[in-house]
């Protein structure tokens, strides 16, 4: 089998940010406009728009046939491919929005596909003091562009996008053309060293990042594959060693965004520019944000923009949105988490009652301003939650603590409590794995995409995974706001990791399965069945070496227990009564974070085999070191 990367023109249809449009193959350009043809229902026209620098873009224009009045157009603008025909039937995700009358256009920008210019995810990312990012400024051009030379527009444009899409919508805050009215960023990083896609908090994000990198700088003309040589991705990452060994055998240097992953291994200056959000001025262009709570790749950056918009926004123009849904999901169809039923299709509940009336009012002049700040799915009460702030006011930081029993409850370790801490042994040649092997490749999209909802039982009883289990609730708990872990923990090395979750357990008796008076419950009922699923409600790592500060990473002591903040996000969800609280602690979860040395190291991704050593963690929760999670605790009344 080959061991290096297969170049392959994959088209990326079923890949979530880039919704339903399917990504084209290159051919020589010329001038505007490329091609006009028809469908039924929408003209597609193919242009290349000149930026002010000369480059120009390939950008198609989709435009429903017989509109009787001028309509706003809504662009979309990506790195993954444009539609290469007008779609015959709208595609699901954009009916919603369709129905009340929009010229869709998307644009590759710049660097991909036919579009002229160089593309580089770090330079995208690049803010220029006063001039926002490239993409700002391609967005304003593009803009532009489009009010004067589309007819039939009514001068009145919206953005919207996921990921890298809601990246580009995002950045237009920044520097918003005057024609730009609205703007819905959708799952959008905010800071790639922070979290998100290639880092939580200086941990490397390494399955996700390699495979990224491959997919979007191998080739200018197509998304790529990496071709793995063994089945399961966990076995082929561990074998292949060191992080080192990732461009000594396979990439070679020749893939910009891993070399600068590995030379960049803590919060400078490289990273700190790319941090585009910290730039949104007061908020004056509306805008709808969107988060999945279970999103396995940009769960964070949502939350930054919004908070960042929220911040100054006297016109109340900055809006949240947030279910129960993976990276982008809310463009499908979600009615459930794993076997957990949602009572009803969330994502086209949000399309119809949220994104579509959102663009309308302010596109359209239909409809009302929206008068909520967040509009949220609660998951385990399965209703709508509209705030008119976030956090909600009413939400309590409550401290759940964990015992040295293996309990968790709402009251401190006593004084009297002399128990020894609990530990664990964390082995890097063995380590924890982020979901149930075998692990199948981030791309094309499949099982990568629901692993955040996966039922924790996979790694409850290995010996390197403590778990702390509640009684069942006598009582509902609903959370809404930020959660956050607070871990005493020591190590036997220089540098560890500590991975938390913290887990919703159903009652085993959850769900009646179909019986059969024979066999019991029929095959399959197992793992559909929702009877003791441990649901993952939030997960995150911190690395040791980043815990005083982010710029100059520190070896830790050995044994000496320190506090560890492990900011968990904001979350909403009810953990209804006779279901159990959980919270799972562990040093490893791979390969989609690499695997900490455990002993310092100038920069892990120069770290020798050598380096890599097994190490003994310990928890504490005494009086003096009560190890905890806060919760945003809404209400006990369920
Ligand atoms: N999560 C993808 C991404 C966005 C931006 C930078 C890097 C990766 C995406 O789905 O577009």
């Amino acid at each position: 089998m080959p061991r290096a990367f297969l170049l392959l023109a994959s088209l990326l249809v079923a890949f979530g940010c880039s919704g339903a449009f399917a990504a084209q193959s290159a051919a020589p350009t010329p001038s505007p406009p490329l091609g006009q043809t028809s469908s039924s229902a929408y003209s597609f026209t193919e242009a290349m728009i000149p930026m002010r620098d000369g480059v120009r873009l390939q950008t198609v224009i989709l435009a429903p046939l017989g509109a009787h009045e001028a309509l706003p157009i809504l662009m979309r603008r990506t790195p993954y491919g444009v539609p290469d025909k007008a779609f015959e039937a709208v595609p699901a995700d954009l009916k919603a929005l369709a129905a009340d009358g929009y010229i869709f256009v998307i644009q590759n920008i710049r660097g991909r596909f036919k579009s002229e210019g160089t593309f580089s995810i770090s330079e995208d990312f690049t803010v220029t003091a006063g001039q926002g990012t490239v993409e700002t400024r391609d967005a304003w051009d593009t803009v532009e562009w489009l009010v004067k030379n589309v007819p039939n527009n009514n001068s009145r444009v919206g953005i919207f996008g996921v990921s890298y899409d809601g990246y580009t919508a995002g950045a237009t805050l920044l520097g918003p053309h005057p024609a730009l009215k609205a703007v819905s960023e959708q799952a959008s990083p905010a800071d790639e060293w922070m979290n998100d896609d290639d880092h939580h908090f200086g941990a490397l994000r390494l399955s996700y990042a390699f495979e990224y990198a491959v997919l979007e700088e191998a080739d200018k003309t197509a998304n790529t594959h990496f071709f793995f040589d063994k089945w399961d991705t966990y076995e082929w990452y561990l074998s292949a060693g060191t992080l080192s060994s990732l461009n000594d055998r396979y990439l070679h240097g020749k893939i910009q965004d891993w070399n600068e992953l590995t030379e960049h291994p803590d919060y400078d200056d490289f990273w700190k520019k790319q941090a585009w959000y910290k730039s949104i001025p007061q908020a004056s262009v509306p805008s709808l944000n969107v988060a999945g709570f279970w999103d396995q790749e940009d769960p964070w950056g949502p939350w930054q923009i919004f908070h960042q918009a929220n911040a100054s926004d006297p016109k109340h123009v900055a809006l949240m949105a947030a279910g129960p849904w993976a990276h982008g999901s809310w463009r499908r169809s979600v009615s459930s988490l794993g076997p957990l039923q949602l009572g009803q299709d969330t994502s086209l509940a949000y399309r119809k009652n949220i994104e579509a009336p959102f663009f309308a009012y302010w596109l359209h002049d239909k409809g009302d301003k929206p008068q909520w700040v967040a509009m949220v799915f609660e998951t385990g009460s399965n209703e709508w939650k509209s705030y008119a702030t976030w956090p909600p006011v009413a939400a309590k930081p409550t401290s759940l603590y964990l015992q040295a029993d293996g309990t968790l409850t709402f009251t401190a370790p006593s004084a009297s409590e002399r128990s020894p801490p609990r530990a664990f042994v964390s082995d890097p040649a063995n380590p924890v794995p982020y979901r149930p092997r075998p692990i199948s490749p981030t791309y094309p999209g499949g099982d990568w995409r629901n692993w955040e909802s996966a039922d924790q039982r996979f790694v409850d009883h290995r010996p390197d995974v403590l778990s702390y289990v509640s009684a069942p609730l006598s009582e509902g708990l609903v959370i809404a706001g930020p959660v956050a872990a607070e871990l005493f923990a020591s190590t036997s090395g220089t540098d560890c990791d500590f991975v938390v979750k913290l887990i919703d357990v159903s009652p085993e008796n959850d769900q009646e399965p179909p019986w059969n008076e024979q066999t019991g419950p029929a095959p399959g009922q197992f793992s559909t069945n929702s009877n003791g699923y441990e649901l993952p409600i939030a997960m995150e790592v911190r690395r040791g070496r980043y815990l005083d500060s982010f710029e100059h990473p520190h070896a830790l002591t050995p044994n000496k227990p320190r506090r560890w903040d492990i900011p968990l996000r904001d979350r909403d969800h009810a953990f209804l009564k006779g279901h159990r609280v959980m919270v799972q602690i562990q040093s490893t979860w791979f390969p989609v974070i690499d695997r900490n040395p455990q002993t310092f190291v100038p920069n892990i991704a120069t770290a020798s085999a050598a380096a890599y050593v097994a190490a003994t963690q310990k928890i504490y929760t005494s009086a003096d070191m009560p190890s905890r999670l806060i919760l945003p605790v809404l209400s006990n009344a369920r």
